[in-house]
């Protein structure tokens, strides 16, 4: 019997045999079954989403897993978290956990598990308690503004999200840091067929009391907002209203004021409520189309909450200055112009309201002391993409994918590397697919699609989605990782459903096609400075707060960075402060479509398996020696495999290995003796050591049964 045809598969894939693809799903598919969710590489751990609650998290695991080291118990996401926490606690080494799987795979699931473990191990005391809660009530605030539901997912978490949690020298939680990614603000005006906007508008109508609605001048049906999609309104096993209760105590235990939580309700409210303003054809007296608002109530209330003028708003949603050195110039925008600038308003006013609340989480999690801090640090971002429809936000997306792979492989080498020195064993070169050829396609300070589309955002003249894109073609017709239409050649084979208007990466983890349509404008992300100084009129100090670009005085003619260049620069950031942690892996697979529990659908599997680099992860994982454990408890484990170390052993763990191991005749080309560990080079020794094992259990079975008869 080999380990794959015991009842649920191989523990750690590190021990597949055949290694390949089909044999690591069916392992997988086969743990699944039995509700083994976990299964480790190594030291990764690959975590499919059980779409049920196992009755494995309690603090009874807790408890048992903070007593275990890795290998002893069961592949658990707690074993995961223990071992980091100990690393930092006790070896002083920063750890980062990096979280990553598409979406609905479990990503946020497991931030917040290895959350609630580190909470439940890291101390006790009033001040521990009073930062762990402030730290655990940040996911439902985040949650309520980030999250929404998608055909994928209900609760999913439209933005990236890493988090620093710093420790004093005890191992005592002091507070954390968040950053964010990327916030799809596009959903606020718009959702696509069967999907909600962000929770919060929900929680807010079916959660508010009269008075609190009526203060924020809203009704409590859900049908009567444009941003509000009418056939999604509900979701099944979701209670807005009391996770709106949840949120306000949340946003109470982190430090919100009531009048800062006041102001923030009131923000959202203004987003729904700007929804709802019609506007309407008009005309100049010239004959040209201008615009106008169809009723306006909804902008003198909007006005009044906001402490703007309403025709001051009015104005500045219809139409737009245009500052020469010389003179002003006012032209009237027509409606779907209007329409257009109402909606990025919207979605500028909402995304800013989201980075306010982090930065105010932050300040209340904030640490302030000198002294030196541990950290651990929790990456929940999305992960690699291709959707029917790539756009710009697949490309970012995509792009940060590859550098987390960048960074997934260059540390797991060097992390190999590392410890083959520091066991003594002498380190032979991997052979790999280095990806940094497609990161520096895109991410090239000079040359890179991003610099390019920068230029083509800042070049004075007419600019355009295709004159970005010629320029693409132009430059990068020979690149082995860029196709187009116009660079298809030889080498390329020709793909008629390539549109005139796409170009495609090969990323490493697959070929993307993506439609160049709104990259110019994604990445100009400006908001015309009609609205920005608007907003900065109002009275209402949040809101005026989010829009300082609009004071006057502040107005310089430098422009802000592009979308492309602030992602690009945030996720230099967050690499750099990757690179300077010990990293640990949790990958998350998603096991069919329909959010259903028992179902694994294998090419679904399949295509996660290899968007997340799986195999090439086992490869890397056992290209020198496929598994390796201390000497103390792989005696324990085999010693009774020879009569000289069993039933008695008085000498050292090494010379006990050392002894069972020489009797068993094996290559010595499949062991390395290490400082503190034996290392095994294939799978294959570790089985044949495993089947001995069962026999020779067995025969003390028998033995045993035997003696006991003859007593009797
Ligand atoms: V997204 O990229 O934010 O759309 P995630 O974060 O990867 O996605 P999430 O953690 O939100 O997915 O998990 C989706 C759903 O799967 C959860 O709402 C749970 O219902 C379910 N889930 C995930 N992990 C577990 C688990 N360990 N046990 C039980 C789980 N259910
Ligand atoms: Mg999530």
């Amino acid at each position: 019997m080999t380990l794959m045809e015991c009842s649920v598969g191989v523990e750690d894939l590190v021990l597949l045999e055949p290694l390949e693809e089909e044999s690591l799903l069916k392992n997988l598919q086969l743990r699944h079954e039995k509700k083994e969710i976990y299964t480790y590489i190594g030291n990764v751990l690959v975590s499919v989403n059980p779409y049920q609650q196992l009755p494995i998290y309690g603090p009874d695991f807790i408890d048992k897993y903070r007593d275990y080291t890795f290998y002893e118990l069961k592949p658990h996401i707690y074993a995961l978290a223990n071992v980091a926490y100990l690393s930092l606690r006790d070896q002083d080494r920063d750890q980062c956990i990096l979280i990553t799987g598409e979406s609905g795979a479990g990503k946020t699931e497991a931030s917040k598990l290895v959350m609630s473990y580190v909470a439940a191990v890291c101390g006790k005391g009033e001040q521990v308690n009073s930062v762990r809660e402030q730290l655990l009530q940040s996911n439902p605030v985040l949650e309520a503004f980030g999250n929404a539901k998608t055909i994928r997912n209900n609760n999913s978490s439209r933005f990236g999200k890493y988090m620093d949690i710093e420790f004093d020298f005890k191992g005592a939680p002091l507070g954390g840091v968040i950053t964010n990614y990327l916030l799809e603000k596009s959903r606020v005006v718009k959702q696509l067929e069967g999907e909600r906007n962000f929770h919060i508008f929900y929680q807010i109508l079916a959660g508010a009391d009269g008075q609190l609605l009526k203060a924020l001048k809203l009704e409590r049906d859900t049908s009567g907002y444009a941003y509000l999609n009418p056939e999604a309104s509900r979701v099944d096993g979701m209670d807005d209203a009391s996770n709106f209760k949840a949120l306000q105590s949340a946003m109470t235990v982190i430090g919100f004021s009531e009048e800062e939580i006041r102001q923030v309700l009131e923000v959202a409210a203004l987003v729904l409520k700007l929804g709802n303003v019609e506007l309407a054809d008009e005309f100049q007296a010239s004959g040209v189309p201008a615009s106008g608002i169809r009723d306006g109530r909804g902008v003198q209330e909007i006005g009044e909450m906001a402490g703007l003028d309403s025709g001051e708003l009015e104005r500045a949603l219809c139409s737009r200055t245009m500052e020469t050195a010389k003179e002003k110039v006012v032209t009237a925008l027509n409606v779907t112009q209007a329409q257009y600038a109402r909606d990025a308003l919207a979605k500028n006013i909402y995304s800013r309201l989201f980075n306010w609340i982090v930065n105010r989480i932050n300040e209340s999690i904030k640490v302030d002391t000198g002294e030196k801090k541990k950290v651990m640090g929790v990456l929940d971002i999305y992960g690699f993409e291709i959707l029917e429809d790539n756009s710009f936000e697949q490309f970012v997306i995509n792009y940060c994918n590859e550098k987390l792979q960048q960074v997934f492989i260059e540390m797991t080498l060097k992390e190999e590397q590392e410890e083959y020195k520091r066991e003594g064993i002498p380190w032979t070169k991997v052979d790999y697919f280095d990806n940094s050829i497609i990161c520096n396609l895109i991410e090239h300070n000079q040359r890179g699609i991003l610099a390019m589309l920068d230029e083509e955002c800042l070049r004075p003249g007419v600019v355009s989605d295709s004159t970005f894109l010629a320029k693409l073609n132009q430059l990068f017709s020979k690149h082995r990782h860029y196709e187009s239409k116009v660079t298809q050649n030889a080498q390329h084979q020709y793909d008629h459903s390539m549109g005139l208007s796409c170009f495609r990466i090969c990323h490493y983890a697959g070929k993307v096609t993506y439609s160049v349509n709104s990259f110019i404008d994604k990445n100009n992300d400006l908001l015309f400075r009609d609205l920005s100084q608007a907003m900065w009129k109002a009275r209402h100090s949040l809101l005026r707060s989010l829009f300082p670009e609009g004071d006057p005085k502040q107005a310089s003619l430098k422009r802000p960075p592009t979308a492309g260049a602030q992602f690009k620069n945030s996720v230099a950031i967050l690499m750099k402060n990757l690179y300077s942690k010990n990293p640990n892996y949790i990958r998350c697979i998603k096991p069919n479509e329909h959010q259903q529990r028992g179902q694994f659908s294998s090419e679904l599997v399949a295509d996660q398996v290899r968007y997340l680099g799986l195999l090439e992860n086992v490869r890397v994982r056992r290209a020198g020696y496929a598994y390796r454990q201390g000497y103390a408890p792989f005696l324990e484990r085999y010693r009774l495999l020879s009569r000289s170390t069993w039933p008695h052993w008085n000498g050292g763990d090494r010379e006990g290995v050392e002894k069972f191991l020489g009797e068993l005749n094996l290559s010595s080309e499949e062991l390395a003796f290490g400082k503190t560990k034996i290392f095994i080079r294939s799978p294959k020794t570790l089985f044949y050591l495993e089947e001995q094992r069962r026999l020779r259990l067995h025969q003390l079975a028998m033995l045993i049964q035997k003696m006991y008869r003859g007593w009797r």
